[in-house]
């Protein structure tokens, strides 16, 4: 789609490192517009039920306790393609591979580890509808335009 929005997070080792700013620069300079911003930290609770798909997977408690170690950065991004141009933005979900596969990538550059790694973002449109209206509620439906509704932008 020509206009995507998309869900990021900037996780609490970029934020406590101090690299907000270099992120936001980036991902201008790769043609993303911050549409709406936040920063809060996450409760256990609300860690738990975003990360809710992992709640099996042995890193879960890791996971969780790091992503509520300090104030998170929530975002709403717009581009063409969003959510798969962010993806590829941010890399491979361990730093250590990101840094060897993918230098350039944001979590290669601004990452610590396999848990640590900076920045999250939507895998599908169904992903960023319920990340976006779970840390915005209601937003995307008073602000998307019906041509980038649940249906369309798949
Ligand atoms: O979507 P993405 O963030 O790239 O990875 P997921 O496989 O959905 O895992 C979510 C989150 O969990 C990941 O960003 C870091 C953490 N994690 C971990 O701590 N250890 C792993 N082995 C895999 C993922
Ligand atoms: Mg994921």
């Amino acid at each position: 789609p020509d206009k995507e929005y998309t869900f990021a997070i900037i996780k609490p080792d970029a934020v406590e490192a101090g690299h907000a700013d270099a992120i936001f620069a980036k991902l201008a300079e790769a043609g993303f517009r911050v549409a709406a911003q936040n920063e809060m930290t996450l409760s256990r609770e609300q860690a738990e039920a975003f990360y809710g798909e992992h709640k099996d997977k042995p890193f879960f408690e890791n996971l969780v306790t790091f992503m509520t170690s300090g104030p998170i950065k929530v975002l709403v991004l717009s581009a063409p393609d969003a959510i798969k141009a962010w993806r590829e933005l941010i890399g491979p979900t361990n730093t250590e591979i990101a840094r060897a596969d993918k230098p350039e990538s944001l979590r290669a550059l601004f990452g610590t580890d396999q848990t640590a790694n900076a920045l999250h973002g939507s895998d599908s449109s169904s992903s960023a509808m319920r990340e976006i209206n779970f840390f915005f509620d209601g937003w995307a439906y008073d602000n998307m335009p019906a041509e980038t509704n649940f249906a369309v932008i798949t």
